[in-house]
């Protein structure tokens, strides 16, 4: 059986083409100046160096058509779906929903809610919008992945301690094998992503497998033959 060498030991592949990639918020209101990150205080220049490693997993998927899910944290433009917990928390000088320099921050349908060019999805790739951090939390992503008989989720995006922890968790508790692709995430601060990785995969791997871009690519290789 074809296996990704691994993190805290190898992580078995299917016989049959059931994983998925699930790209978490790779969108400009992130990953840009003038989007939600950066109205937050953060420094995004972190976050855009990933970039070629997530369009080369990316693109190992797409050679194997092997089904891809990526997500974006949007709100509907009348907010009806954002919490006032979430649109007050934190002060920040650009809520939700306010006019930035890429339109309205975090609102469905603005360029910065855009998934960043260099990752554009293709045609029959599915974009989850989500109003939470987890991508399970009020979409219908585990229906997709069940009308697909996916059992395992291979994990990417931004930013490893908040949506794509948050994601990965939701979809171990719901039974998938979990994997977060070690290069192909990151966080605004560099010891909250050392420690994401670390704690999911303590103790025998609680959340799941953690491997480099380089490590699943050869996997996935390995599974085609
Ligand atoms: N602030 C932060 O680190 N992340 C988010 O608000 N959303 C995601 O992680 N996508």
């Amino acid at each position: 059986m074809a296996a990704i060498a691994a993190q805290p030991y190898d992580y078995p592949l299917p016989t049959t083409p059931t994983v998925a990639l699930i790209l978490i918020d790779m969108q400009r209101d992130f990953l840009e100046p003038g989007g939600f990150g950066d109205a937050l205080g953060n420094d995004v220049a972190r976050l855009q160096a990933i970039v070629p490693t997530v369009k080369r997993l990316l693109e190992a998927f797409r050679q194997q058509s092997l089904p891809i899910f990526q997500t974006t944290e949007s709100h509907r433009p009348d907010l009806a779906d954002c919490p006032p917990s979430k649109l007050l928390r934190g002060n920040a000088s650009l809520k939700i929903g306010d006019p930035g320099p890429m339109g309205r921050i975090l609102i469905e349908g603005e360029p910065g809610n855009a998934i960043i060019a260099e990752l554009a999805p293709l045609p029959g790739e599915t974009v989850i919008t989500k109003p939470g951090k987890g991508a399970f939390y009020n979409t219908n992503l585990e229906f997709l992945l069940k009308t697909h008989d996916i059992t395992h989720l291979i994990l990417g995006g931004v930013t490893t301690e908040v949506c794509v922890q948050t994601t990965m968790r939701e979809a171990n508790d719901r039974g998938y094998e979990c994997l977060l692709v070690e290069d192909a995430t990151e966080s605004y601060f560099p010891d909250f992503k050392q420690a994401t990785l670390e704690m999911v995969r303590a103790q025998g791997g609680i959340v799941g497998w953690t491997a480099t871009t380089d490590q699943v690519i050869a996997g996935l290789q390995a599974m085609a033959v």
